[in-house]
C-alpha cells in the first residue's frame, strides 16, 4: 500500500515523501529557510505533481494541466507551482522518456550539443536536452543504437546479448519507460536447480547448506572489513577474493584442529578404558581370593558345640563377613563391568563420528565455487579484483520488487528513445577537442573509410564506456595511435579515476533450438564446473524467451579466456554440458548460435564497471564530474565562457548509487541534462 497513490509515486521517483532533499533545498533556498509550513506546501505540490506524472507518463505533464489538477489551496500559488514543475522537469523526475507533448519544443535553439554514443545514457541525455530547447546531434560508432543493450533477432528467436534483466520495479525509471514503450516485462522465477559436474542434479538440501555457507563466508569477509578494519595487507588494499580465501583457510585450519582434538579425545577415551579394565582385573582378583577364602572357611567349618561358643561365633562371623565382602565386591565388579560397556560404546560413537579433516570436500567446494561464479557474474570480474571494502557500496540503492526480463528484447527501449533525435550512426569519434569557447569533434565514417567529419558545438557529452576511456588514457600515456584522443588530455584527476575503477567482462552464448528439452517451468538452471579455475564457464543457463532459446553465461576468469577461442569450440563445450545433463539423445543441434565477445568489442572494451581493489564509490563521482577547459593561450575567450565546463560525462560508470545497470546509465543521462541546462540555460 505504501507503494501506491501519492506515496507510491514519490517512492517511485526515489525521493523522500516528507522531506526536502539537499538538492531541493539548494534550488529552493527561500523555501528551505521558510520553516515547517513552507516545507509542507512545497512537499504537497511536489508530491502531487509526481503523482500526476507517474499515473499517466504517456502524456506530458504541462505546468498548466498540473496547476489545474492541483487540489486547493496549493493551486493558489502558481509561481511556486511553476518553479516546482520546472525543477522536476529539469532534473528528470517528470516528463522524461517518450510521451505525447502538449507544449511544443521552441523552434529557436538555445545552444548546440554533441552527444558521443547512442547507448541508453546518450539517448537519455539527448532526449532531455532536445526537449529543453537545445540543438542535439548524437554520434554513434556502431551501425545501431543501444550500445550494451543489444538484442539478437532472427525468425522467431529473440535473445539479449547485453543487458537482459530489469533489476527491481519500485524506483526504477525503467518501470515508467515500460508504461510508455511496449516493453513486455516478465518476472523471473528465481529458483535455480543445480547440476553437478557429472550432470546429475545436486540435491536441494545439499545446495541449501552450501548456499548458507557461502552467505556465512560473505558475512565473515564483511566483518573482517567493516568491524576489524582488515582492509590493507601492508600497503596493499585487500580484495574480496583474498578475504574469502583467507576465511576459507581459517575454516580449513579449524577443521584440522577439530579433527586433531577428536583424535585426542579418542586416545583419552581408550586410555580411560585401559585404566578401567585394570581396575576390573584387580576387583576380579579380589573376588577370586575372597571366593577361595570363603570356600576354605566353609570347608574347615566346625559344627556347633565342638569348640567353645566364642570360637564358634568368631568362625561364623568370619564366614559371614567374607561372604558379605564377596557379595559387595561382585556388585562392584558388575558396576565396573557396566561402566566399561558404556565407555566402550562411547568410544565407538566417537570413532564413528569423526569430523572431516577438510572444511569442504571436493564436491562441496565445487558447489561453493558455483556460488562464487554467480557473484563474479554480478560483478563482471574475478573476486580477486574486487575491493573488499567497497565492492558492494551500491547495495543500499537496490530497487525492491521482482526482477523481470524484457520478453520482446531490451533493444525496444533504445530504439524507442531515438524518436525525433538526429543520430549519426557509423560515426566513430576519433578526436575530442575542447576549449573555453566550445568543442570540436572529429568523427570517422565507418561505412566510407577515410571520410572524416568535424562537428562544432558549445559542449559535448561523452558516454564512451569506461573500457574505451581506459584504452584512450593508456594509449595517450604510451603515445600510441589514439582510438579516441582528448585534446587537451583529460585532467589528471579524471585519468586516475579512469585507471582506478574496474571495467569487467561477461559473455553469453545464445543457443536457439527447434524444441525445448529442459524444464519449461524453470527460468534458470546452473551447471557446477569441474574445477575452481573453470567455475564461470557456462555456469548458468537462462530460458526466458517464449521460443526455445537457451542463454549460457560465461563469467569470471572464463569470460576473458573464451574470447580467444573459436565459436565452434565454445558451442561444442555448451553442447557437451547440456548432453551431460539431459542425455545425448535429448539434445538436438542448435539452429542458430551467437557468441559474444564484449572485451574485444572496440566500442565497449568490456561489459560493465566494478569497484576494483584500490578504488571506491567516489571514483564514480570523479568520472561524472564535468571538465572545465584550461584557459586558452593566445586565443580569445569571452569572460562568461571562462570556467564553463564544456565536456560532460554520462554512462553507467558515472553513477555511484546505480552503477553497472541500464537504469543507472539512464539516470546518469537525466542527471547530466539537468546539469547542462543549469549551466547553459540558467535556473528555471
Ligand atoms: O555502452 P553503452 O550502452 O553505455 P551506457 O549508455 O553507459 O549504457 O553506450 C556507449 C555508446 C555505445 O553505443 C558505443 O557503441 C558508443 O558509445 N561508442 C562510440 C565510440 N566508442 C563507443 N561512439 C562513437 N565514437 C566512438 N569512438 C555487456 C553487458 C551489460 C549488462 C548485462 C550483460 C552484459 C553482457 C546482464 C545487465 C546490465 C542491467 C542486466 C549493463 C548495461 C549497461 C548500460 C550502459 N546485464 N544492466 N541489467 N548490463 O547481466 O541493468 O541484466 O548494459 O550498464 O547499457
Amino acid at each position: 500500500t505504501v507503494l501506491s497513490g501519492e506515496e507510491g509515486a514519490v517512492f517511485q521517483s526515489r525521493l523522500p515523501f516528507g522531506k526536502m532533499t539537499p538538492n531541493e533545498e539548494a534550488c529552493f533556498p527561500d523555501i528551505s529557510r521558510s520553516g515547517i509550513l513552507g516545507h509542507r506546501v512545497f512537499l504537497n505540490i511536489r508530491n502531487n505533481l509526481l503523482h500526476m506524472w507517474v499515473e499517466n507518463p504517456k502524456l506530458q505533464l504541462s505546468f498548466r494541466s498540473a496547476l489545474k489538477a492541483l487540489p486547493p489551496p496549493f493551486d493558489s500559488e502558481p509561481n511556486l507551482v511553476r518553479r516546482v514543475h520546472s525543477f522536476l522537469e529539469r532534473h528528470g523526475f517528470i516528463n522524461f522518456g517518450i510521451f505525447k507533448r502538449l507544449v511544443p519544443i521552441p523552434a529557436k535553439k538555445l545552444g548546440k550539443v554533441i552527444v558521443i554514443g547512442a547507448g541508453i545514457s546518450g539517448l537519455a541525455v539527448a532526449q532531455q536536452l532536445q526537449q529543453f530547447g537545445m540543438d542535439v546531434i548524437v554520434l554513434e560508432a556502431r551501425d545501431r543504437v543501444g550500445g550494451r543493450i543489444a538484442t539478437f533477432r532472427k525468425n522467431s528467436y529473440i535473445a539479449d546479448l547485453g543487458a537482459m534483466v530489469v533489476t527491481g520495479v519500485y524506483g526504477n525509471p525503467m518501470t515508467i519507460l515500460s508504461k510508455q514503450i511496449g516493453m513486455d516485462l516478465v518476472p523471473i522465477h528465481q529458483t535455480c536447480p543445480l547440476y553437478g559436474p557429472d550432470g546429475k542434479p545436486v540435491p536441494k538440501e545439499k545446495d541449501d547448506v552450501i548456499e548458507l555457507e557461502f552467505n556465512r563466508l560473505l558475512e565473515s569477509a564483511s566483518y573482517l572489513s567493516h568491524r576489524l578494519d582488515f582492509n590493507y595487507a601492508g600497503d596493499c588494499p585487500v580484495s574480496l577474493g583474498d578475504a574469502l580465501e583467507w576465511v576459507i583457510s581459517m575454516q580449513e585450519m579449524q577443521a584440522m584442529n577439530k579433527r586433531a582434538q577428536h583424535m585426542q579425545d579418542i586416545i583419552a577415551a581408550q586410555k580411560k578404558i585401559i585404566e578401567h579394565r585394570k581396575r576390573i582385573k584387580a576387583v576380579k582378583q579380589t573376588i577370586d581370593a575372597l571366593r577361595t577364602e570363603h570356600i576354605s572357611m566353609v570347608k574347615k567349618r566346625c559344627p556347633k558345640g565342638v569348640e567353645s561358643d566364642t570360637s564358634y561365633a568368631r568362625q561364623e562371623y568370619n564366614i559371614r563377613h567374607t561372604q558379605v565382602k564377596l557379595e559387595d565386591t561382585v556388585k562392584q565388579f558388575k558396576e565396573l563391568h557396566d561402566e566399561n560397556k558404556r565407555m566402550v560404546s562411547k568410544l565407538h560413537e566417537l570413532e564413528q563420528n569423526k569430523p572431516s579433516d577438510v572444511y569442504l570436500n571436493t564436491r562441496d567446494r565445487l558447489i561453493l565455487d558455483w556460488h562464487f561464479a554467480n557473484l563474479e557474474f554480478a560483478n563482471a570480474t574475478r573476486l580477486n579484483n574486487l575491493s573488499l571494502k567497497h565492492w558492494d557500496q551500491d547495495d543500499d540503492f537496490e530497487f525492491i520488487g521482482h526482477h523481470t526480463t524484457v520478453r520482446n528484447g531490451y533493444s525496444c527501449v533504445p530504439v524507442a528513445l531515438t524518436e525525433n533525435l538526429d543520430i549519426r550512426v557509423n560515426s566513430a569519434v576519433k578526436e575530442i577537442k575542447y576549449g573555453p569557447n566550445g568543442i570540436e569533434i572529429v568523427a570517422e565514417n565507418m561505412k566510407t573509410s577515410n571520410s572524416v567529419m568535424t562537428y562544432k558545438a558549445d559542449l559535448a557529452v561523452c558516454t564512451l564506456t569506461l573500457g574505451v576511456l581506459k584504452v584512450a588514457v593508456a594509449e595517450e600515456e604510451s603515445q600510441q595511435k589514439n582510438t579516441v584522443k582528448f585534446d587537451p588530455p583529460l585532467p589528471d584527476w579524471k585519468r586516475q579515476a579512469i585507471r582506478r575503477l574496474g571495467f569487467g567482462n561477461l559473455n553469453k552464448v545464445v543457443l536457439c533450438f527447434d524444441r525445448i528439452f529442459w524444464d519449461p517451468n524453470a527460468n534458470l538452471f546452473g551447471h557446477v564446473g569441474s574445477t575452481t579455475a573453470s567455475r564461470g564457464e557456462m555456469f548458468l543457463f537462462w530460458s526466458i524467451s517464449s521460443s526455445p532459446v537457451l542463454l549460457a553465461l560465461v563469467a569470471g576468469m572464463a569470460a576473458n579466456i573464451v574470447e580467444s577461442v573459436t565459436d565452434d569450440v565454445i558451442i561444442g563445450r555448451c553442447m557437451s554440458v547440456l548432453k551431460n545433463i539431459f542425455g545425448n539423445t535429448s539434445v538436438p543441434q542448435p539452429k542458430e548460435t551467437v557468441v559474444t565477445r564484449w572485451r574485444s568489442d572496440p566500442w565497449a572494451r568490456g561489459s560493465y564497471s566494478y569497484v576494483s581493489v584500490g578504488s571506491s564509490g567516489s571514483d564514480y563521482d570523479l568520472l561524472a564530474a564535468p571538465v572545465i577547459p584550461p584557459p586558452a593561450s593566445g586565443q580569445r575567450s569571452s569572460k562568461d565562457a571562462e570556467g564553463l565546463p564544456r565536456l560532460f560525462f554520462a554512462g553507467e560508470h558515472t553513477i555511484r548509487n546505480y552503477p553497472a545497470t541500464v537504469h543507472g546509465a539512464y539516470l546518469s543521462g537525466l542527471r547530466e541534462a539537468g546539469r547542462i541546462a543549469d549551466y547553459y540555460l540558467g535556473y528555471p
